[in-house]
């Protein structure tokens, strides 16, 4: 992971990419963003919890994602609660593994949750500006460690996921539509620079991303789903639309452990020895690595979020992407203690119940095929 992370750590050349088709009309949303990027939740309150106290929510739900282990764990949650969660679509983009093989493994878990339902758009094959990169070493060469992947039989939507975001967004009623992300930001920040009135349409953005008071898991300093498009991270972050970011110091503390991941298999459904069958594959280089006593379920926390936020307590805070080159590349910057007086842009998580996250977990999973 390291070494490679250290050859990806510097973006192609700009001149180099000035000629891609996407750099003009980036500059072109990103002058209009501009003019909106400041209207942010309101300034900096200190110390103001975010634990939600609602017993459980429901959300129109739009989840963009890059599986990815974690994410097909992520989604096989999200697909197991539809009283709650009234999935639009899956849209995918490049990111652990190419665009190919993260809709194909989207596809998968839809196949393996029986939910034809969902249409899914595959979108960016690329991030905006920097050279691409993946995490084959986490996730294997196939995006999904721990199981044999096949492929399903029901095909992609029609259409590109970025045109799929603004459809869906400019119809549909204001602040009603919730966008969960679980990899690159790279669909959305494409979307939002080629049709900024798309915000209107947005309820919140809850992001699996970042990392601060952990430090970063691609480098020292920076988290893979940042690092891999800090560009597209920037417009997102500055998109005006409440944001709630899961980082890492939220999601290395929720951990596996072989009683947690003894208690899915033994559900007795195919769903969860799928994902106790994953989970044992995924978490060996975290825990190896990282010396942790298990290993972290990134995107899965995303839904749990959603599903039950008082599970989480974070803190309202300004929060910035740096995409220049260098040691810092791809870190978010995490204003914790409000000394830059900037707005609040993003609730950032920093603290959840493992138990209880492995519990919503569980009961959901045995609810599947
Ligand atoms: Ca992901």
């Amino acid at each position: 992971m390291h070494s490679r992370a250290a050859a990806a750590a510097t973006p192609s050349s700009l001149p180099s990419r000035l000629a891609a088709t996407i750099f003009p009309v980036l500059l072109l949303g990103l002058a209009a963003l501009l003019t909106t990027s400041l209207i942010a939740p309101k300034a900096h309150a200190a110390d103001a919890s975010t634990a939600a106290t609602a017993a459980a929510t429901t959300h129109t739900l739009i989840i963009d994602t890059d599986p990815g282990a974690d994410d097909v764990i992520a989604l096989l949650f999200a697909m197991a609660s539809p009283e709650q969660l009234k999935i639009q679509a899956l849209t995918t983009v490049a990111g652990n593994v190419p665009l190919a093989k993260t809709s194909r493994n989207a596809r998968l878990a839809r196949e393996w949750a029986k939910r034809p339902d969902i249409a899914i758009y595959a979108g960016a094959p690329r991030p905006l500006l920097r050279t691409p990169i993946y995490a084959a070493d986490i996730h294997g060469s196939e995006g999904i460690t721990g199981v044999k992947v096949h492929e399903p039989s029901q095909a992609l939507a029609e259409g590109n996921a970025v045109d799929y975001l603004i459809r869906t967004l400019r119809a549909a009623p204001e602040k009603s539509v919730t966008l969960a992300m679980l990899g690159p930001e790279t669909n959305l920040a494409l979307a939002l620079t080629q049709a900024p009135d798309i915000t209107r349409g947005l309820r919140e953005l809850v992001l699996m991303g970042g990392a601060h008071f952990n430090g970063g898991n691609i480098t020292p300093t920076a988290e893979f789903n940042v690092f891999a498009d800090p560009h597209a991270a920037e417009i997102v972050l500055k998109s005006g639309v409440p944001i709630t970011m899961l980082p890492l110091d939220l999601t290395h503390k929720v951990l596996t452990s072989p009683e947690r991941i003894a208690r899915l298999r033994g559900l007795g459904n195919q769903a969860g020895k799928t994902v106790a069958d994953i989970l044992d594959a995924y978490v060996q280089h975290d825990m190896q690595y990282y010396g942790l006593p298990g290993g972290p379920v990134h995107d899965a926390t995303v839904v749990a979020y959603l599903l039950q936020p008082s599970l989480f307590r974070g803190r309202k805070v300004n929060v910035e992407v740096d995409s220049r080159e260098g040691l810092g590349f791809g870190q978010t910057v995490v204003d914790w203690y409000g000394g830059l007086k900037k707005p609040a842009n993003v609730n950032w998580i920093a603290d959840g119940d493992a138990q209880g996250f492995f519990d919503l977990l569980t009961q959901r999973i045995s609810r599947l095929p």
